[in-house]
């Protein structure tokens, strides 16, 4: 065991490149992840705290005037990535970065952080951070919920962080593809093409970042003009406990009208992520935004309103069932797609592997929701695929093979956290 942890802090020692991690040694993404960032800065927690507050301060340097929080910020070489920055042409003057988001977990990680209270300065740190959580969340509401139905809307598959998973399949068929860009991918030179997206998904990926571009990413225009909107349930589950936990950051710091105001929006998304529960299904299912529809796909992101809200396991047992029924059908929990459907490949990105990212939100959400027992069974799981399929990207769950990037930040700091 001490050997993992070792091995752990070693992994993050090395991509570490100087205020930022990257997400893999393997060189497949060379630069800041904005989920990727904060969740392994709960790793660097266990073994620096002063390291986990720089990687999320220098993350919110990459924030933009408008509030949002870019999924990447190129920070050195990117030619080994794409698209690049020569691609996305977005940034804020100080840092190039991507024009889109991804799941909002930075207030949760900072509230970790803060109540661990072992890092130098930190009242001032927080205090220089919170008002930077409370932009980006204000801009979630007004550029992505302009309509106040309580749920935001997710404008690509890499802003959910989940990119390929059938959840997108009938929504992303709908977009235009565009030119083929199998030649201009660098992905399928580190991983099998085997395991990642296909060839029709990236050329819709990329086919919406040029549309994007051509708006300037403006969320005024974007909104209306979105090929691909999208109220992914995970992503709104993520953002609903990232508001739970920011309230109680801004109560805590005396800042009574952010935490008034936070609590609006939460309040609206509670009622909504509620309203995505389908009673006939027993599961939460997200919405099509741009075609009006319910999106009926058992997803991984459908166990995840757990998480945001410690009352879900009373009122619907019945999401217990499906999670009680995937981990039957699999060797190791918790695959990202459910077992047994047509459209689950154990093997191929999150189509059905494990992430142990996800596993923690599961897990966390289901001790939360007073379920020990299946809580514990996740963690056990998650430590012991790192124990025999190493530090991958993510794990196929019927046999425990670690896949994708090597050395991977975040796989590394799970493991140091789950085991705290
Ligand atoms: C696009 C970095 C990121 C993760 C995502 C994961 C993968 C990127 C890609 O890698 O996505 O954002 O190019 O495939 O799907 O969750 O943040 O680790």
């Amino acid at each position: 065991m001490t050997d993992l942890r070792e091995q752990a802090i070693a992994i993050l020692r090395t991509n570490d490149h100087g205020g930022y991690t990257v997400p893999t040694a393997s060189g497949l993404y060379p630069a800041q992840w904005n989920w990727d960032s904060c969740l392994v800065a709960l790793g660097f927690a266990q073994f620096d705290p002063d390291r986990a507050w720089v990687e999320i301060e220098t993350l919110f340097d990459g924030q933009w005037a408008d509030g949002m929080v870019p999924q990447i910020s190129f920070r050195e070489a990117d030619d080994t990535y794409f698209p690049n920055s020569s691609v996305w042409q977005a940034g804020n003057g100080r840092v190039k970065t991507s024009g889109i988001t991804q799941p909002p977990v930075a207030a949760t990680v900072v509230r970790y952080l803060t109540e661990r209270g072992d890092a130098p300065r930190l009242t001032e740190r927080l205090g220089a951070l919170l008002p930077k959580l409370l932009r980006y969340h204000r801009w979630f509401y007004s550029a992505r919920d302009p309509q106040g139905t309580g749920l935001v809307s997710i404008v690509h598959p890499w802003e959910s962080g989940m990119d390929n998973s059938p959840v997108w399949d009938a929504a992303l068929a709908a977009v235009e593809p565009g030119p083929s860009v199998a030649h201009l991918r660098k992905d399928t030179g580190f991983s099998h093409a085997s395991v990642r997206p296909t060839g029709p998904e990236y050329d819709r990926y990329i086919n919406l970042v040029i549309g994007y571009r051509a708006l300037n990413y403006d969320p005024a225009k974007l909104h209306g003009a979105a090929p691909f909107l999208v109220a992914d349930i995970g992503f709104n589950s993520i953002l609903q406990r990232a508001n739970r936990d920011l309230i109680a950051l801004l109560r805590g710091a005396g800042d009574e009208a952010g935490a008034v105001e936070v609590e609006g929006f939460a309040a609206r998304t509670a009622a909504a992520i509620e309203a995505c529960w389908d009673a006939e299904d027993g599961f939460y299912y997200g919405r099509d935004t741009r075609h009006d529809r319910v999106i009926r796909k058992p997803g991984i992101a459908g166990l995840l309103p757990l998480y945001a809200d410690p009352t879900v396991a009373e009122r619907h047992p019945a999401l217990l069932r499906h999670l009680e029924a995937w981990l039957e059908q699999v060797r190791f929990g918790v695959p990202s797609f459910a077992p047994g459907t047509p459209e689950f490949e154990p093997r191929r990105y999150w189509r059905g592997p494990i992430w142990l990212v996800v596993n923690w939100m599961v897990l966390d959400g289901l001790a939360r929701n007073g379920q020990a027992a299946l809580s514990q069974r996740v963690l056990r799981d998650s430590l012991e695929l790192v124990r025999q399929g190493g530090f991958g990207e993510y794990f196929d769950p019927t046999t425990g093979e670690g896949l994708g990037g090597n050395s991977f930040s975040w796989t590394a700091a799970m493991c140091l956290f789950l085991r705290s």
